[in-house]
């Protein structure tokens, strides 16, 4: 069975455009450029980014599927234009080259990027091939795809944020004692995206210490969905389980290594008194828990708690200072190619972070509560929500 809700993109990092087309979006959804062009902006910034984000404004156009500011329920179509695409014209051409075009052909593969595999599975010999479609650069596509997910999740209360918690070495304390509002507010408010100002001192510091050395640096990011109802996602099948739904989601993002829910590896470390979440009970509040260890999902489905999602990325594999690596045409030991990237780019990694969280939840939302209209999902939900509460 296909997922409910789907999408698909296309697109080079240096080609005409990235576009995405969603299927499965219900009708009745308000829906605008404004609320997609939000999230791009968000993914476009943070400290450590390289020169391309000084020539983008991503910025979308919506060609099918909304009609007077509403979804249609019909597939919608949305593009990104790379403004770079102009001084690529001609190395990105889809038709023959023209003569005296730059090819710009790479044949030093980086450790740690999808080069070497990539050309070798692919039988490219120009390993441009290979990096103008694994580039993150794509995950603009996935993010406003996803605006259409929260759009439509935030219709039902289900909100989502992310912030840094840590770039390189350094690390925001875990007893961080902030409300989830002002973990949001702070994020937005700094460079590195990280809730603790000072901690983004450091955290500007190490990226600055790298950039000097011709280094990159990864990092960490949280991702926390507010406002799941109980029951998203199942027990019953390995692939209706959330956790792994969403492991998967956030481990498709370019250079992510791996994921932790909650209390995490930590959990692996201690005994089962001090990681499980104790269930009480009062007749006014219902169910409630005065922990989250198990960060919001207990048997691959939601429990009403936040899911608490946190990602590790590696560090950016194009190198200033470049590592070894062998020609492909040569076969001769030389440097790794050294293409314009970002010393950083774990800041903007969290917006794809939550644009994942999201793209990952609908589906399950859909199934549970799924219908052609907003109305008709609406009425879904409002009667879950009224025999859970004679449950
Ligand atoms: C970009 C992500 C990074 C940047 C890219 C824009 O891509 P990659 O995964 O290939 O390192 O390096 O910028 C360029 C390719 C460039 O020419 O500067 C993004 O998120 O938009």
């Amino acid at each position: 069975m296909p997922e409910v809700f789907r999408f698909l993109t296309a697109g080079e990092s240096h080609g005409e455009c990235l576009t995405t087309v969603i299927d499965g979006v219900p009708a009745g959804l308000a829906l605008t450029d404004a609320h997609i062009n939000e999230d791009l902006a968000r993914r476009q910034r943070g400290y450590g980014r390289g020169g391309r984000m000084k020539i983008e404004r991503d910025q979308v156009h919506i060609s099918a599927g909304v009609r007077w500011g509403l979804t249609l329920g019909s597939p919608i179509t949305l593009t990104i234009a790379n403004r770079d695409w102009e001084n690529w014209k001609g190395t990105m051409s889809p038709g023959p080259p023209e003569p005296g075009a730059a090819t710009k052909e790479v044949t030093r593969p980086r450790p740690g990027h999808a080069d070497l595999a990539g050309a070798m599975k692919y039988g490219h010999h120009d390993i441009r091939n290979v990096l103008e479609r694994s580039s993150a650069r794509e995950t603009t596509a996935r993010v406003a795809a996803a605006a259409v997910a929260k759009r439509l999740l935030a219709e039902f209360g289900i909100t989502i944020l992310s912030h840094v918690v840590g770039i390189g070495a350094v690390r925001v304390s875990p007893d961080l004692d902030l409300t989830w509002d002002d973990i949001r507010q702070r994020a937005e408010a700094s460079e590195v995206r990280c809730a603790d100002s000072a901690v983004e001192t450091e955290m500007i510091a190490a990226i600055d210490d790298a950039k000097a050395k011709g280094d990159t640096l990864g990092g960490v990011f949280e991702v926390v969905a507010l406002g799941c109802p109980v029951g998203l996602g199942s027990y019953v099948q390995w692939d209706r389980r959330l956790d792994g739904r969403i492991a998967q989601a956030l481990c498709s993002i370019q250079a992510i290594k791996g994921v932790e829910f909650g209390l995490g590896f930590e959990t692996a470390r201690r005994s089962g008194s001090q990681v499980h979440d104790e269930i009480l009970f009062d007749p006014a509040g219902g169910f409630r828990r005065t922990t989250n260890n198990a960060g919001g999902l207990e048997g691959g489905v939601t429990n009403g708690q936040p899911v608490i999602v946190r990602a590790a990325m590696k560090p950016l594999s194009t190198l200033r200072t470049p590592l070894r690596s062998v020609d492909l045409r040569t076969r001769e030991a030389v440097e790794a190619v050294v293409e314009r990237s970002d010393v950083s780019a774990v800041p903007a990694a969290g917006i794809v972070g939550e644009a994942m969280m999201a793209l990952a939840l609908v589906t399950p939302f859909l199934e549970k509560f799924g219908g052609d209209s907003i109305d008709e999902i609406r009425r879904n939900f409002q009667a879950y929500q009224d025999a859970l509460k004679s449950w």
